[in-house]
């Protein structure tokens, strides 16, 4: 190790036990600071410690914290190989294929005998206590337009309940039904809420004004992601004040380094969890903890497997699901190139040859998050331009960009798959209509939206009370019925509807 970073990872270990929040973060001797402003200075980011002489104490000790886990060289790297990529002609040309029929297999044409196999082996693995929830909520809802983290969002139900809730609730509706098809008395699906600097606090704040949605607080752990630099056009970190570096959440890739440093990966291994349902947020429909999943992964004896819907069209914005070079991967939709975004299937006219959509739904077997370590470092950064609020360290002016004058670093959760033995990976195709409708946009977009999430939501309602024999009287705009995950998890044990008259637009709802 040069003398540098020998230099470094002594001075972040003397200070790594000060990280845990509940300690103060204790100030910097002068030398130890003066250390890190020359490793900086070194590496050509000395620009960061421009302002240090005219700082306070506690602005220098904000500085020095913010920072110290940063090696300057390694930014460096990451800078120069999102600045000046690798030219597409030494990127030898990916070979893309769908993924073979050996690793996946769909709902909709499952034969209903294995349906309820695989749902029955996961809700048994539920009532054993081996099956846990990570939730991916660090993203910040930009395109939105709300400044509260995505999962406090209400889309409008009659209920007035935010995702958040709605996810709760399944998962209490889950722990019930195992409890009473195992006879155990409890049966516990611990819930992971991955969040990032922005969505942390008003996330932990939430949960507590809604007490855990009816959850027992100590099955839910909020955990916080780490963080990376922005960096400008030319390589160099950015300041958004004078002590303070601008950062951006390191991407749902995070979720692995975050299971780690919060101590997550440990909890679920004093659990003896075996199963980890890992998904986004902002998807109203999600089916957490879905025992056929579950059931589906166990079956299939993979370490990792990932849930798709047939794309909508060619222009939606998802990752595609595939075999990339002879390895499972998916191409997100920032990074795909027209003529594979719209190639059509050579079998089938009319039918994308890319249609399987990644909706940020994988499965993890707890014997795979434990080789974290071996590959966490290995997993790439993807560069998104953005325009980043900084200021301007020749002078310290604020600079508000209106075009995009930096770039924020972050990894992509897919990106492990790769790594993955194509034997040990799986894909299961669902039904758009059951398990996915993003919110992405803003109210009035049209298109995976507060609206369209509302509507799919009672839309499915609807369905399931109709499958148990119901009559749904509806008048145009006057549809849908949203029936409490806690009445239902999946449109189960609703046969006592059978015949009863519902005027739409209505509401089930149990007592609590
Ligand atoms: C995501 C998927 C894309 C497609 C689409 C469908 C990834 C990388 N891309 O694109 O393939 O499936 O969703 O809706 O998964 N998140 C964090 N921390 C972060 C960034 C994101 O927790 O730093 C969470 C976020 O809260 C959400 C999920 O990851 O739950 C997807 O986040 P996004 O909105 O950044 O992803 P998007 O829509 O660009």
């Amino acid at each position: 190790m040069s003398a540098i970073a020998t230099a470094f990872s002594n001075l972040v270990r003397s200070f790594v036990n000060q990280d845990s929040p509940e300690q103060p973060k204790r100030a910097p001797k002068d030398e130890e600071f003066q250390t890190l402003r020359e490793m900086y200075q070194n590496a050509g980011q000395g620009h960061v410690f421009a302002f240090a002489d005219e700082l306070s104490t506690d602005e220098k000790t904000q500085l020095f914290h913010q920072i110290l886990s940063t090696e300057p060289s390694w930014i460096n790297k990451l800078a120069d190989e999102s600045i000046n990529p690798k030219p597409k002609t030494e990127q030898a040309a990916a070979v893309l294929e769908p993924l073979p029929e050996s690793v996946t297999a769909s709902i909709i044409d499952s034969d209903p005998a294995d349906l309820k196999s695989w749902f029955d082996i996961g809700l048994k693995e539920v009532s054993l206590n081996r099956v846990a929830v990570v939730l991916m909520a660090g993203g910040q809802g930009t395109r939105l337009g709300s400044s509260a983290p995505k999962g406090c969002y209400d889309i409008g139900l009659l209920s007035e309940k935010s995702l958040f809730q709605l996810q709760a609730e399944r998962i209490r509706k889950l722990q019930e039904l195992a409890q009473k098809v195992h006879g155990v008395e409890e049966a516990i699906i611990p819930w992971y809420v991955m969040t990032s600097g922005p969505t942390d606090a008003p996330t932990k704040e939430f949960f507590a004004k809604n007490k855990y949605f009816g959850l027992s607080q100590s099955n839910v752990h909020v955990i916080e992601q780490g963080t990376l630099p922005c960096i400008s056009n030319e390589g160099k970190i950015m300041l958004e004040s004078k002590h303070k570096v601008a950062m951006a959440p390191d991407g749902n890739g995070g979720i692995y380094k975050a299971l780690i440093t919060s101590g997550a990966r440990e909890n679920m291994r004093t659990r003896g969890i075996q199963h980890i349902h890992v998904f986004g947020v902002d998807n109203c429909l999600v089916k957490v903890a879905d025992p056929i999943f579950i059931g589906f992964s166990i079956s299939k004896g993979v370490d990792v497997a990932t849930k798709v819907v047939r794309k909508r069209d060619a222009a939606e914005s998802v990752g595609l699901v595939m075999l990339k070079n002879g390895k499972p991967d998916v191409v997100e939709y920032s990074e795909i190139d027209q003529e594979t975004r719209e190639a059509i299937d050579p079998k089938q006219a009319g039918v994308l040859k890319f249609r399987a959509a990644n909706i940020v739904n994988h499965y993890y077997s707890f014997g795979f998050l434990d080789t974290i370590p071996q590959w966490m470092a290995n997993l790439p950064h993807h560069v998104a331009r953005k325009k980043i609020p900084c200021i301007n360290p020749e002078n310290g002016e604020a600079v508000k960009p209106t075009t995009p004058n930096g770039i924020k670093l972050e990894q992509f959760i897919f990106d492990v798959f790769p790594m993955i033995p194509l034997e040990k990976f799986a894909c299961l195709e669902v039904r758009r209509e059951e398990e996915f409708s993003a919110l992405k946009n803003a109210r009035g977009t049209g298109e995976d939206d507060p609206d369209t999430s509302r509507a799919d939501i009672i839309k499915q309602g609807q369905r399931w009370v109709e499958n148990a024999g119901a009559v749904v009287i509806t008048d145009g705009e006057a549809f849908g019925v949203e029936v409490s995950p806690l009445i239902s998890y999946t449109g189960e044990n609703l046969e006592f509807l059978s015949g009863r008259e519902i005027k739409a637009p209505a509401i089930l709802e149990r007592e609590e």
